[in-house]
């Protein structure tokens, strides 16, 4: 299996509700390890660019206001499979239909507010990770 990169957010609600150490934690744990690292306030345009392929549903006005209402942690995993390794640990979309033990389950409380982000593909990580870090920024270790 191939060492691939993926981004991570933390999003707002899990920022705010003191959760920030626990989800890296996950993470790490799982062997994935940090390889870039901030916290931001993203702004409406760059929530706007970020989930453009959700720019015709209904919900893109509420997830865009959602992701600005605080600040964001966004970080690059690297690791064997951390692609779907992350979308495994983050759980379902829904914290309901999340499987108990993942993130979402212990920690979102909505569907719209639920606590992560992770890459869905091998292209999107690329876009993703390009969209908030340079080359310089991502560290493998
Ligand atoms: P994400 O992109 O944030 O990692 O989440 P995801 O892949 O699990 O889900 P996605 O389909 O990409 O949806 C992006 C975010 O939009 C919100 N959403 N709300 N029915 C709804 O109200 C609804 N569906 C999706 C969620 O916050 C989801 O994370
Ligand atoms: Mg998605």
């Amino acid at each position: 299996m191939a060492v691939e990169r993926t981004l991570s957010i933390i999003k707002p609600d899990a920022v705010g509700d003191n959760h920030i150490g626990a989800i890296i934690a996950r993470f790490e744990d799982a062997g994935l390890k940090i390889a870039a690292l901030k916290m931001i306030q993203l702004t409406q345009k760059q929530a706007e660019g970020f989930y453009a392929e959700h720019k015709e549903r209904p919900f893109f006005a509420s997830l865009v206001e959602f992701m600005v209402s605080g600040p964001v942690c966004v970080q690059v995993l690297e690791g064997e499979n951390a692609i779907a390794l992350n979308r495994e640990l983050m759980g379902a979309t829904n914290p309901d239909d999340a499987a108990p033990g993942t993130i979402r389950a212990d920690f979102a409380t909505a569907v719209s507010a639920n606590a992560v982000h992770g890459s869905d593909s091998p292209e999107a990580a690329k876009r993703e990770v390009a969209y908030f870090f340079s080359a310089e920024e991502v560290h493998s270790r």
